[in-house]
């Protein structure tokens, strides 16, 4: 049996995943993607959590990257069978997580550990974090997702000056690209988080999942996201949240949503 290489925090409403490899800053190897895979899988039928929110431990790194050490024999069809796996495994999953993910950054996330981050619905970084795709200054390219999800949160140009170069951000930088959302302390990070969930946790869980899902359909390939969100509006109204929504609206108190 692998090592325990996560831990988890349920309190609330909010799991809290950390990713738990100190002495390798938190590097993604195997067995971090395979049980962090396992953890948001079981998150979205466990009705105790509503919210997720993914973090590093330590105060130095959030990920540092794949693990170089556990890719650097690996040959192009390795190297591509273990993309697929792991896009389909985990990055994928985490962006279509009907529960809403937050990364919370604490520092470095190089590489793969930025993909992870980037797959994540929103991110908030402790001023000490650094970003980047270095993957180039290794001779590989991003394999996790990152030339096509970094553009589309930064846009093309801001993407391509990160992933040509190779070089790292800072979190004010970040911020001003909009790549993440906002930059606290690190002694802030968690508690930063945890209130952003709790802000979404206020709102029907089916409408914030109807959205995820609506948003997503604007980036598949063959989908019209213009069409995607009419359906998906439409189903709301079949829902018992909204039936709540406009009622507590209407009665002038706050909705207890059954979809929770
Ligand atoms: N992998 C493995 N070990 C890592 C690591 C990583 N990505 N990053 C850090 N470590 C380890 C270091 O080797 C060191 O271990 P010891 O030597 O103590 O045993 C320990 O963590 C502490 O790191 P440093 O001593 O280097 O700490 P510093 O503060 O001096 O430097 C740093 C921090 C983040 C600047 C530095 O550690 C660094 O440059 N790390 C590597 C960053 C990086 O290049 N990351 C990889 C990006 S490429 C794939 C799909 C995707 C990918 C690859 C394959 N397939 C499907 C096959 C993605 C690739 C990437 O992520």
């Amino acid at each position: 049996m692998s090592d325990l290489l996560i831990l988890q925090n349920k309190s609330a409403g909010i799991l809290t995943i950390t990713i738990q490899r100190p002495q390798a800053l938190n590097a993604l190897n195997a067995s971090v993607i395979g049980q962090l895979s396992v953890a948001i899988d079981t998150a979205q039928t466990d009705a105790e959590v509503q919210t997720i929110v993914l973090t590093g431990s330590g105060e130095k790194a959030f990920v540092a990257g794949a693990d170089i050490k556990e890719f650097s024999d690996y040959n192009g069809r390795e190297g591509k069978a273990l993309a697929q796996e792991g896009q389909d495994l985990l990055f994928n999953r985490i962006e279509r997580s009907s529960k809403p993910v937050i990364a919370a950054i604490n520092g470095f996330a190089l590489g793969g550990g930025l993909e992870l981050a980037l797959a994540c619905h929103i991110r908030i970084a402790s001023n000490n974090a650094r970003m980047g795709l270095p993957e180039v200054s290794l001779g590989v390219i991003p394999g996790y997702g990152g030339t096509q999800r970094l553009p589309q949160i930064v846009g093309k140009g801001k993407a391509m000056e990160m992933i040509l170069s190779a070089r790292m951000i800072g979190a004010d930088d970040a911020a001003a690209c909009g790549l993440v959302n906002a930059v606290v302390s690190q002694e802030e990070l968690l508690e930063t988080a945890h209130k952003m969930a709790h802000s979404i946790m206020k709102n029907s869980p089916v409408a914030v999942a109807t959205a995820i899902q609506a948003v997503l359909a604007g980036y598949e390939d063959g989908v019209n996201g213009f069409q995607a969100e009419i359906n998906c509006f439409g189903a709301s109204f079949e829902t018992d949240d909204f039936k709540e929504g406009t009622q507590a609206f209407i009665e002038k108190r706050k909705p207890q949503f059954p979809g929770k």
